[in-house]
């Protein structure tokens, strides 16, 4: 296999083991998917890894046996089939303390693994490579970019189709095809257009509600772009829009650039939603600003660390965070304005480009 990719994928794998190391883990068998895909690069709908502390194995079935083997050395495949079965390999093997993912295993998953190997010790092993994956390396850096770039694009693009008379729905289906058509492969999550009145709704889905003069339309979209995923939020006026609107705007967009402006790589997640919270809390809107400033992305569109009032995390560097803040007046309307960023030692790197002052179309 390609050497520097081989390197890539022993290094997470060397960070995996070192915790295996420290909790008495002699084999980790791993369920999430995106887990699989960090450890591996390999995509398929039925496959297992195993990691012990000198091997690991690649388990799977005929269908996907050849492409596996493109990750000889660094794992060694093993074909299972309905005489040979994952049970029966561990079994075989072994092993003294088995550690499974229960966040990710089914009760019956669980039920039939302990019954299938009595005399291993199957253990909780859970959040492990996700606080691996947590800080992001280059190529996965890169990743991001591009998939949040395909997001800006889309955003121009958008732009020049709002107007009154389109449908929320038809909106987020332009947005959605034209980020496919740029090159996503999919979407991060299910996309979020509210216009008017809708707009307090936080996260409500696209419906088939008029775009009407004097909106507030807002557009929450990602896209995934080589197994990573972006996230966006822009608030556009339609029209002309009242003061009340426009002061609305502008605090959120106050408090948007104050978070921005405050994270970097040492401080807690938590001072960076207070840093965004209390300008919004001043202004007397902190009851409508009721979720947190952000959350990291990357393989999953939620992932660590979580920004909000009770986060305990600390921001390090190649920590990927959006910054989300937004104020949601039920009844009438809402703002919220997102970016995402990559945490750096001496402030952010914002890789959203689109603008962020108030657009009018
Ligand atoms: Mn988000």
């Amino acid at each position: 296999m390609d050497h520097n990719l081989e390197k890539r994928l022993d290094g997470r794998i060397s960070r995996v083991r070192g915790r295996m190391k420290k909790d008495g883990i002699e084999a980790f068998l791993v369920r999430k998917n995106e887990n699989k895909y960090y450890l591996s690069l390999f995509r398929s709908t039925s496959f297992e890894l195993v990691i012990t502390e000198d091997r690991n194995y690649l388990v799977t079935d005929f269908r996907y046996t050849e492409a596996a083997s493109a990750l000889e050395p660094l794992y060694q495949v093993v074909r299972v089939d309905a005489s040979y079965t994952l049970h029966d390999f561990l079994r075989e093997k072994g092993f003294q303390v088995l550690g499974l993912e229960y966040k990710e295993s089914s009760v019956d998953f669980y039920n039939r693994l302990t019954e299938a190997v009595p005399d291993t010790e199957v253990r909780a092993f859970d959040g492990v490579v996700e606080d691996i994956r947590v800080i992001k390396d280059e190529a996965e850096q890169a990743d991001l970019r591009m998939a949040e770039h395909i997001g800006d694009q889309a955003f121009s693009y958008i732009l020049t189709q709002i107007r009154p008379g389109i449908s929320e729905k038809e909106i987020a289906l332009k947005l959605e095809l034209k980020m496919r058509e740029l090159g996503a492969s999919g979407l991060s999550f299910d996309t979020i257009c509210v216009s008017g009145v809708r707009s307090s709704l936080p996260h409500g889905g696209p419906s088939e509600k008029l775009i009407e003069k004097g909106d507030l339309v807002t557009m929450d979209f990602g896209c995934v772009y080589n197994g990573y995923c972006s996230d966006m939020t822009r608030t556009v006026g339609v029209g002309t829009l009242d003061s009340r609107q426009k002061e609305i705007y502008e605090l959120v967009l106050k408090a948007q650039m104050a978070a921005c402006d405050y994270i970097r790589a040492g401080v807690s997640a938590a001072d960076a939603d207070r840093a965004a919270r209390s300008i919004i809390e001043e202004a007397g809107y902190g009851a409508y600003f009721g979720h947190g400033l952000g959350h990291g992305t990357g393989l999953e569109i939620h992932e660590a660390p979580t920004a909000n009032p009770s986060s305990k995390e600390i921001l390090r560097s190649g920590m990927m965070v959006t910054v989300e803040p937004g104020i949601y007046l039920p009844g009438e309307f809402g703002v919220r304005i997102e970016d995402l960023s990559i945490v750096a030692d001496d402030g952010i790197i914002n890789i959203t480009e689109s603008e962020k002052q108030l657009i009018i179309v």
